[in-house]
């Protein structure tokens, strides 16, 4: 399709609605006169898919180096609008499903989201794919295609209640089975130690159970290129020789014999819906170990089918690691190499840190991963030996480095010792990496001073980088605000900015044009309106497009503090309640939204939730996902950013909100900094204490030497008179600030996070237009080339068509 597409532009309409129809009549088996949207759906999807498999043999004609990236989590949203605007086949799609009798959008609407990850860290891997696609590296994104993704979210009674999110339901179209990719993954049994033959000790992991991986793999389209690379999920099945256990199904016990089948299918079930805590359940480890296990042979047998020998490993393979999550595939080449292959130890673990890299997303001591020894030997017992070794080898070189400091030794081993041993993952994760990197840079600075300050003394500070989080302007531009991106594109000439986001400054100019000021504010008020309906249909709420909108939307964690926001809400709601008319007339009307999911079991999160449906007036929108984003993020006045200083990692939908025209509402944390910088800190209502004020700030809180707020008593008093409900509801998340010691610093900083103004509009559409035009460092496509992934194709972008 595409090929004719571009070699025949003049039937791009009709070429278009042929395929449609084959795949309605051959791939759906359906008749052209009953089909429906989904089934419009489907068959556009099936359309698109075709042909798009040639990059594959492109890069391995070139025999390049390639670019893994592994991560345990893609939160990719729907693929159809952004395929079609990727291939820059808009238009032509419109018209073509349009003389059908259908509506591009509608047909659009049926996808279903592939939520396949929990918050910023699985969305970052999802714009990092566009980015790698676009920029043509020869990269393969590896994950689990899990058959539930991310719960959905209800609201009743005011409470979240979890819904499985069984996606693949009405079936995947993007994905192709790859049925003849598959590899067996070994779980528990034995190690036995013997000799090779000349006389050197040997291990064989045996026994225990195996499961097969079975690849599935999912095509991305670059923007304007013809490249595609690949997602390749794993999804486990029983082995195929042991379908049954045919002992038990003999003896009349059908149950039993299906046991076995469930287990394996049972890893890549589900999701861990855990957002920065970790969830120490064997099911998490086992999926992480099956992940990196099958991802390893795959990227093997590739290596291998170019018959280098393994020197030339690290010169054809780069491995990023995305968080700790992956972390076994550090002992597992090690054991691939050194029992498999053979190699002797130090040739392979030189192999092995020339090869991964490793990029660290948070500091919170509750998200760091430990797993306990007893499992992982149990589980992997080849493995447990294998990072005991490595752990001996570093340490024996720490104590060259620094003789008799026995403390230095405890604090840098990879095992922590107590209250019982765990294996700590970042530690291995950093030992065995060349390359380690923060998110934003408060944070890559803060894991240097912090968490990895002993491994920055032994191996210098040059290991340790910065890398700023971004964002596809594809995506989150383009797409998820097509009016914005066609006065943007009218404006500059052209689509260019779309590829290098830093000719978005060439909007500065017309920041004090008032025709440009009106068209601008304009959008923004369709995009509001467009918000509007989302939200009478989801929350049968009408709101006012007139009112600022004051947003904030993320994962629910108490470090991220929606409770100080509706908290402030609520302070802001008394006062009124004390205005004269005159007084009130003054005053901005507001509408309050909040969205976002809190993990299953975290209770204060729950409650918070709880308790912002208990406050009329604000708005709580279920399901926060990718799709219902790609409506929020454009609608926003004003959006709120307002973690603890120090706490939040990066953050992105800050980026999403400033390029969409909205202002932000922020502490001094993550990539705020670097976003009050790039677009001066006047544009931006900053609040709060400073990082490096923290550590003090808590010690008072903690130990009383400084008192609560008094307007948040005043909030405090309210609640506990039952203004909203029953306080008995919400005793323990009040109880956090109290005999909690405010942990993360709500009344510190509740002085300073009030009133954000909307009064002068022409300087609002200003501002506005220049954050946005100063947004060009924060396109994912800046952070990729920054990773210095393996060099990419430059001959690649010669053979394809402009789009
Ligand atoms: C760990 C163990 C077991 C189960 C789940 C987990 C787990 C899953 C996701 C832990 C953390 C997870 O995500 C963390 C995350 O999303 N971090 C965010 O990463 C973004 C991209 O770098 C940053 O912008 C955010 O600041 C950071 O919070």
């Amino acid at each position: 399709l595409w090929t004719k597409l571009c070699a025949n532009k003049g039937s791009d309409v009709s070429t278009v609605q042929q395929s449609f129809v084959q795949h309605v009549q051959s791939t759906l088996a359906r008749t052209y006169f009953n089909i429906d949207n989904f089934a419009g759906y489907q068959a556009a999807a099936h359309s698109l898919i075709t042909h798009w498999d040639e990059t594959q043999q492109h890069h391995t004609k070139l025999d390049v180096k390639r670019v893994y990236y592994l991560s345990l989590e893609f939160l990719m949203g729907r693929s159809l609008g952004n395929a079609v605007l990727n291939m820059g086949l808009q238009g032509t799609f419109s018209e073509a499903l349009k003389q059908l009798g259908f509506s591009l959008e509608d047909v659009i609407d049926e996808e279903r989201d592939a939520a396949l990850g929990n918050g910023g860290l699985g969305r970052l891997a999802a714009c990092f794919m566009d980015s790698l696609a676009t920029l043509d590296y020869p990269a393969w994104g590896y994950g689990l295609r899990y058959t539930y993704g991310i719960f959905q979210q209800k609201i009743l009674n005011g409470y979240q209640v979890e819904v499985p999110d069984y996606w693949l339901s009405f079936g995947n179209p993007w994905e192709v089975e790859r049925l003849d990719v598959s590899y067996s993954v070994r779980f528990y049994g034995q190690v036995a130690k013997g000799k090779d033959a000349s006389g050197k000790s040997s291990y064989s992991w045996h026994g225990g159970e195996e499961v097969e991986a079975v690849a599935y793999d999912v095509p991305i389209p670059g923007f304007g290129t013809k490249s595609t690379i690949n997602i390749r999920l794993w999804s486990s099945k029983p082995l195929r020789s042991c379908y049954f256990d045919l002992h038990s199904f003999n003896e009349g016990n059908y149950q039993k014999s299906v046991e076995l089948q469930q287990r394996a299918e049972q890893i890549t079930s589900v999701l861990y819906p855990n957002d920065n805590t970790m969830a120490g359940k064997e099911l998490r480890l086992k999926q992480q170990y099956f992940f990196v296990s099958a991802t390893l042979q795959d990227i093997i047998r590739r290596f291998k089918k170019s018959k280098r020998a393994w020197s030339e490993f690290p010169n054809q393979v780069a491995i990023q690691l995305n968080d700790t999550h992956p972390t076994l595939g550090i002992p597992e080449l090690m054991r691939i190499l050194v029992d498999l292959e053979g190699l002797e130890w130090d040739e392979s673990w030189d192999i092995v840190t020339k090869v991964y890299s490793f990029t660290n997303h948070t500091v919170l001591p509750e998200a760091m991963e430990k797993w306990p020894v007893s499992m992982i030997s149990n589980l992997l017992p080849r493995h447990m030996q294998i990072i005991y070794d490595i752990n001996l080898f570093f340490l024996q070189k720490v104590e060259a480095l620094f003789p008799g400091d026995r403390a230095r030794l405890a604090r840098m081993s990879i095992i922590e010792e107590s209250p019982y041993q765990q294996v700590r993952m970042a530690f291995l994760a950093v030992i065995g990496s060349h390359t380690v990197n923060g998110v934003a840079a408060i944070h890559s600075n803060l894991i240097k001073s912090t968490i990895f300050s002993d491994f920055v003394e032994f191996y210098g500070a040059s290991k340790f980088q910065n890398k700023t989080n971004g964002i596809t302007p594809r995506r989150w531009l383009h797409q998820a605000n097509p009016k914005l991106s066609a006065l943007i594109s009218e404006k500059l000439g052209g689509q260019g900015w779309l590829t290098q986001l830093d000719k978005l400054e060439g909007l500065i100019k017309f920041a004090d044009d008032e025709n440009f000021q009106k068209a601008w504010m304009d959008v923004k008020k369709q995009n509001k309106i467009r918000l509007a309906e989302l939200i009478r249909d989801t929350c049968k709420v009408i709101i006012n497009p007139e009112a600022m909108y004051d947003v904030q939307v993320k994962r629910i964690h108490e470090y991220k503090r929606q409770f100080m926001n509706i908290l402030s809400v609520v302070h802001r709601y008394l006062d009124l309640k004390r205005m004269s008319p005159a007084e009130i007339k003054e005053t901005v009307p507001r509408v309050v939204i909040f969205g976002g999911k809190a993990a299953p079991g975290y209770y204060i999160a729950k409650m918070v939730i709880k308790l912002i449906n208990s406050v009329a007036e604000v708005v709580f929108i279920p399901d926060y996902n990718i799709s219902n984003a790609e409506v929020i993020i454009p609608a926003s006045d004003i959006s709120e950013h307002i973690s603890t200083a120090g706490t939040e990692a990066s953050g992105t939908s800050n980026m999403k909100f400033v390029l969409n025209g909205g202002l932000i509402i922020g502490t001094m944390d993550g990539a705020n900094i670097e976003i009050a910088e790039e677009i001066g800190q006047d544009k931006m209502f900053i609040f709060g204490c400073l990082a490096e004020q923290v550590d003090d700030a808590r010690h008072n809180q903690k130990y009383r030497k400084t008192s609560m707020n008094p307007d948040l008593e005043g909030v405090l008093d309210a609640l506990k008179a039952g203004r909203f409900g029953d306080f008995e509801n919400f005793a323990p998340l009040v109880d956090t600030l109290t005999i909690g010691g405010d942990y993360y610093l709500i009344s510190h900083d509740f002085a300073s996070c009030t009133y954000a103004a909307y009064r002068d509009k022409k300087q609002w559409a200003r501002n506005s237009i220049i954050s946005a035009a100063k947004m060009g460092k924060f396109s994912s496509d800046r952070s990729i080339r920054e990773l210095d992934l393996p060099s990419h194709d430059p001959d690649a972008r010669q053979s394809r068509p402009a789009v």
